[in-house]
């Protein structure tokens, strides 16, 4: 653990106010810093595992390189700072959970149930609910056989929630957490306190990005091939072309992130919620990167054990809730996404 900067102990008793994001350094982090920055925010406090690069270290009052399994982290954190919200995105996804999902479990039960935690504490001390901003995953569903997922059409929050991969367990279960801190926690305690955690989450769906390129999720495939595309090289695709699952790009999920935060609580009928923007198969996103980029080589060789993942997956999800109770709706169809964002800013980068 790197000593802490003098610049963080402010000279007073008073501690600096803080918006936290965990996992910074990853494909969610990178954009959400940018739009708080953008937006004016001037208390981000980033944390993630690896660290962050310079430019998003330009963007926080502080940056840790910390592990949020970690309770001594947690303690310096608690001492330091006025936590007013949190966005915590660290997290082990879907395909790497599968090869060691003890770990995973560790991270992703045991590093959120430490965020809750702090949130319940910094509540209790200055007095104000937390804001906990957290992303759950369409991997908490299981549509388990053809017909269920031909049958079930987009899926609301309540249905199928029978997850097949130790992420989707995880993240279903911290979902409940999350709940149980905004609605329960310490109910039979005398100094209990309404609502210490403000909690909300969005099922992200699959996430593309023209920035980065993700690591370690089943949904993976779609930006994979299209950074590929880009670069000039071939890519086997691990799905079938039949795959059909839910996305949206990484500014909409940003936007989406950042307009639940701002939802007035009033509003909101829910704490999880559903949000998407397309659900292409595959090879209906092989033929889109092909108009593109004429020269794609892009070639289907599926893997068992993960095409088996996106078969419990649902087709799409139904996000009525979400539009209805704060206002989501993507700029980014399919067309768009690849015409206004993603095909102009991978071409950027490569
Ligand atoms: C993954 O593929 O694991 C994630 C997800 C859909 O939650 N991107």
């Amino acid at each position: 653990m790197p000593p802490v900067p003098a610049s963080t102990f402010d000279r007073g008793a008073r501690r600096n106010a803080a918006v936290l994001v965990t996992g910074a350094g990853g494909e969610v982090g990178h954009g959400l810093l940018k739009s708080m920055h953008a937006a004016g925010r001037r208390d981000l406090v980033a944390i993630d595992l690896r660290g962050v690069d310079d430019a998003q270290r330009s963007l926080c009052r502080e940056c840790f390189v910390g592990d949020i399994c970690e309770t001594p982290l947690m303690h310096r954190l608690q001492a330091m700072f006025e936590i007013t919200e949190i966005y915590h995105l660290a997290a082990l996804l879907s395909t790497r959970t599968e090869f060691a999902p003890e770990a995973g479990h560790e991270v992703n039960v045991g590093g959120t149930m430490n965020m809750l935690r702090l949130a319940a504490d910094q509540a209790r001390s200055h007095g104000k609910p937390v804001k906990f901003l957290f992303p759950s995953s369409i991997a908490v569903y299981g549509c388990t056989g053809p017909n269920a997922r031909r049958e079930a059409g987009p899926i609301a929050e309540d249905d199928f929630n029978r997850p097949t991969t130790m992420y989707g367990c995880n993240k279903l279960y911290c979902e409940h957490l999350g709940g149980y801190y905004a609605l329960h926690y310490r109910r039979l305690a005398q100094d209990r306190m309404d609502r210490v955690v403000d909690f909300r989450a969005i099922r992200f769906p699959g996430l593309i990005s023209a920035d980065t390129i993700p690591s370690g999720g089943t949904s993976d495939y779609a930006a994979e091939m299209i950074h590929a595309a880009a670069e000039g090289k071939p890519y086997a695709c691990f799905v079938r072309p039949d795959t059909r699952i839910p996305f949206m790009t990484m500014p909409d999920a940003i936007s989406a992130f950042l307009a639940l935060a701002a939802a007035d609580r009033e509003c909101l009928s829910r704490t999880v919620y559903n949000a998407r923007a397309f659900n292409p198969s595959a090879g209906e996103l092989a033929d889109l990167v092909g108009e593109h980029f004429p020269d794609a080589q892009i070639t289907f060789e599926p893997d068992e054990q993960r095409q088996a993942i996106l078969d419990s997956w649902p087709p799409d999800c139904d996000d009525t809730a979400a539009r209805n109770d704060w206002g989501f709706n993507p700029q980014h169809d399919l067309r768009s996404a690849f015409e206004d964002y993603l095909v102009p800013g991978i071409k950027a980068h490569y």
